[in-house]
């Protein structure tokens, strides 16, 4: 039994040492769509625009990763298809092909070759805000963080193409200036010749190319993003929250927006040297909405106290998921004990600040909370005990159980006023 556990253990570590980025390659998983009805037609329209011999192409990261792409881009309720194709030939680069069926019939609306042998991501937004989505495409380049931008615009039946001389190693849309439809933030990551930052673009008014409304540098320590958002950052702000991974596998986040009172695109990094401002974590923990209220919270998360020249026991993290508000200070929303290693946290009660610690037993999957003074670890307060058996073991209550674990749970006897009682445990406790 306790093997079985061990190996999953073995293989959540696994899983949490170094960074997984966002945007890894899914090609050989990838498969056309069967097709049937308008599919079969849309089938045999990319065959007779691409040729003979052509090869479909899929979007290697984002959230549209088919060869051919199914939108409603004018927003008339019918979908349009966008496809990627690679011709045949030596010096051959990738198509974008969009069609539409007019009056019953597909048919190509635009056909345009890139410089590029690799699709990165395909996205729609709508930068005019006139209700028809525009076509985000990034392409691949031979440097892996640098992806080449261009933007197709459907209009009356056919499509038109703005090239830019805009890179990126991610984009992300939204309406960060709050009127006017949306604008892109290009993300770049430090990479031989280009510096890490994030430009802020929009369609200018006679939509023949995009402006920049701003800049800001970015952490040139990160090395993958982990965890890309658009949300609201504080009470009527939309920003973008960049969760990164550092080349030493810690991660961070950086916050940008629009500042519409200077006109200008700002970061907020969480630098400070104080336990609420400092997001940079060893943890695989990424921004969310943790309370529900729509704004996205940033962690802090460090390991709990331990005595120093203890090795029989890991401390477990501490997290602070804290919000930004708008005048620049850091509200603290809610403290956790957490347990990466077993896949659990733990709301701490306000009596506990500062007077505890929860120490993990890797041998016999515990995890005990204890007072903590004097730089030392008192009175046991409670045991979280898993285990892969169906029910609580001996002496332990059944806590909540998994498909494959059962936590259960000890209260010790102890005179400590950081004492809880199992309902309160019951409340504090939640699985990751
Ligand atoms: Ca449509
Ligand atoms: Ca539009
Ligand atoms: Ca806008
Ligand atoms: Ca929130």
């Amino acid at each position: 039994m306790k093997k079985k556990i061990s190996a999953l253990l073995l293989a959540v570590i696994i899983s949490l040492t170094g960074c997984s980025s966002v945007g890894l390659s899914v090609d050989n998983l990838m498969h056309p769509p069967k097709a049937v009805g308008d599919k079969a037609e849309i089938q045999s329209l990319v065959d007779t625009v691409a040729g003979e011999g052509h090869t479909l192409k899929y979007p290697q990261s984002g959230n549209f990763r088919s060869a051919i792409t199914m939108k409603d881009i004018d927003s008339d309720s019918v979908e349009e298809a966008v496809a990627f194709y690679l011709p045949q030939g030596d010096i051959a680069t990738v198509h974008i092909l969009v069609m539409d069926s007019i009056d019953g019939k597909w048919q190509t609306v635009g056909d345009f070759k890139s410089q590029s042998t690799a699709v990165d991501s395909l996205n729609f937004c709508d930068l005019d805000g006139n209700g028809i989505l525009e076509i985000a495409t990034s392409w691949k380049t031979y440097d892996a963080s640098v992806n080449q931008f261009s933007l197709y615009i459907y209009e009356e039946n056919s499509i038109r193409e703005i090239l830019t001389e805009y890179t990126s190693t991610n984009v992300l849309s939204g309406d960060f200036t709050d009127e006017a439809g949306e604008e892109l933030i290009m993300l770049s990551l430090f990479s031989e010749g280009k510096d890490a930052g994030a430009v802020l673009l929009d369609l200018n008014e006679n939509k023949s190319e995009l402006t920049s409304l701003g800049s800001a540098p970015l952490n040139p320590d990160v090395v993958s993003y982990a965890k890309l958002q658009v949300g609201s950052i504080f009470e009527g702000q939309t920003g973008a929250v960049i969760d990164g991974c550092t080349k030493s596998g810690e991660y961070n986040t950086q916050l940008l927006y629009f500042n519409t009172y200077y006109s200008s695109l700002e970061r907020i990094a969480f630098t400070e040297n104080v336990p609420y401002n400092q997001a940079l974590r060893s943890y695989p923990v990424m921004s969310e909405d943790i309370n529900n209220d729509g704004i996205i919270e940033v962690p802090a998360a460090f390991k709990l106290n331990i005595e120093k020249d203890r090795t029989d026991r890991d401390a477990a993290a501490s997290i602070y998921w804290c919000q930004q508000t708008s005048s620049g200070t850091v509200l603290l929303i809610s403290h956790k004990a957490a347990s990466f290693a077993y896949g659990f946290t733990f709301d701490i009660p306000e009596k506990w600040e500062g007077n505890f610690t929860a120490l993990t037993d890797y041998n016999n999957n515990e995890v005990t909370f204890y007072e903590w003074s004097k730089d030392k670890t008192g009175d046991a307060l409670f045991t979280v005990k898993i285990s892969d058996s169906d029910e609580a073991l001996e002496g332990y209550k059944e806590l909540t159980k998994t498909d494959s674990r059962t936590y259960s749970l000890k209260i010790y006897e102890s005179d400590s006023s950081l004492i809880l009682t199992q309902d309160e445990i019951n409340d504090y406790f939640k699985l990751m």
